[in-house]
C-alpha cells in the first residue's frame, strides 16, 4: 500500500521516466521507439514495471498513469519532430484504459496539445483488452484509428483464441511475443509458430515485429521467414532520452 502513495507522489513529482527501444527493419530503417517506463524509488530503487503497472492496475491509478506516459511521450515526440527526427513512438496501454469513457477523445486531445499528428503515434495493446466489453473496446480502437492513431497488437500468441481477436482488433502491426523469438534458432516448433505468424499477419496485411532479439543467428532466421522488424538487445536496450536522441543521430 506505501508503495501506491509513492507511485502516486512519483507521477506528481515526475520521478517515473520513459525509455526508448528501438524497432528496426532489416535494412536498418528505424520504423520506431517502445516508451517503456521506468522507476526507481527513492529507498527502494529500481521498482520492476510489472509490480507498479499491477498496483497501478489494481488502485484504479492506470488511467492517470497512462496519461502521464502519453503526455512524456508525447512531448518527446515533439522535441526530436523539432530537431529533424521524424521517429514514431510506441506506447503501451492497459485493457482498462481502453475501457474508461473517452480515451479515444483525450488521446486526440493529447496530440492536439502536443502538435504531434496521430501518424506518429501508436499505441500497443494486448488481446486483453476482448476480455470485458469487447464491442466497446473494438469502438474506442476504431476511434483511434479513424483519427489516424495506428495500433500494434503486443504480447501476440500469449492470450487465447488468438485468431478470433485478430480479426475483431483494429491493428495494423502484431508482435511476436518474445518467448516464441528466444530459441527461435535452436526449436523446430519455436521456429514454426513463428513462420506461421508471419504468414498469418501477411495474408491478413498486417506488419510483423518480433521482440526479444538477442543474437545474429536469430535476426537472420526472422529475416528469411519475412518478419517486417526487430525489437530486442541485440539491436538496443531501452534507453534514457538523451541516449536515445544520440542513437537516432548515429542511426542518420
Ligand atoms: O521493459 P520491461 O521491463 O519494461 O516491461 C515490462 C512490462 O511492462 C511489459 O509488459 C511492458 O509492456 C509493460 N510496460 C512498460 N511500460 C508500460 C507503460 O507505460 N504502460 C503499460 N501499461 N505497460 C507498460
Ligand atoms: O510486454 P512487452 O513486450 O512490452 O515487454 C517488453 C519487455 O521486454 C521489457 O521488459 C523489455 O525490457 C524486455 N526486452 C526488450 N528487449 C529484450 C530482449 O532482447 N531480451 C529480453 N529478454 N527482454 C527484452
Ligand atoms: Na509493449
Ligand atoms: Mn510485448
Amino acid at each position: 500500500l506505501g508503495l501506491l502513495g509513492d507511485l502516486r507522489r512519483a507521477l506528481d513529482a515526475h520521478e517515473v521516466e520513459l525509455h526508448y527501444q528501438p524497432k528496426v527493419r532489416f535494412d536498418g530503417h528505424v520504423a520506431g521507439l517502445e516508451a517503456l517506463v521506468r522507476w526507481v524509488h527513492p529507498d527502494r530503487g529500481r521498482v520492476p514495471p510489472d509490480e507498479f503497472i499491477a498496483i497501478a492496475e489494481s488502485s484504479g491509478l492506470m488511467p492517470h498513469l497512462t496519461e502521464y506516459v502519453l503526455d512524456t511521450a508525447l512531448a518527446q515526440v515533439a522535441k526530436w519532430r523539432a530537431q529533424g527526427l521524424k521517429v514514431p513512438v510506441a506506447v503501451n496501454v492497459s485493457p482498462r484504459d481502453v475501457h474508461t469513457p473517452g480515451f479515444a477523445g483525450s488521446v486526440a486531445a493529447r496530440l492536439a496539445r502536443h502538435g504531434v499528428p496521430a501518424g506518429a503515434l501508436q499505441l500497443e495493446i494486448t488481446e486483453h483488452v476482448l476480455l470485458e466489453d469487447p464491442q466497446r473496446a473494438a469502438d474506442t480502437l476504431a476511434g483511434l484509428t479513424d483519427h489516424g492513431v495506428r495500433m500494434s497488437l503486443d504480447d501476440f500468441g500469449t492470450g487465447y483464441s488468438s485468431l478470433v481477436h485478430l480479426r475483431r482488433l483494429p491493428v495494423s502491426e502484431l508482435k511476436i511475443d518474445r518467448s516464441f523469438v528466444a530459441r527461435l534458432a535452436v526449436d523446430t516448433e519455436d521456429a514454426e509458430i513463428v513462420r506461421c505468424t508471419v504468414d498469418l499477419a501477411h495474408s491478413l496485411g498486417l506488419l510483423v515485429v518480433a521482440e526479444g532479439v538477442e543474437d545474429d543467428e536469430t535476426w537472420e532466421r526472422l529475416r528469411d521467414l519475412g518478419c517486417d522488424a526487430v525489437q530486442g538487445w541485440l539491436v538496443a536496450a531501452a534507453m534514457p532520452p538523451q541516449e536515445a536522441t544520440a542513437w537516432l543521430r548515429a542511426r542518420g
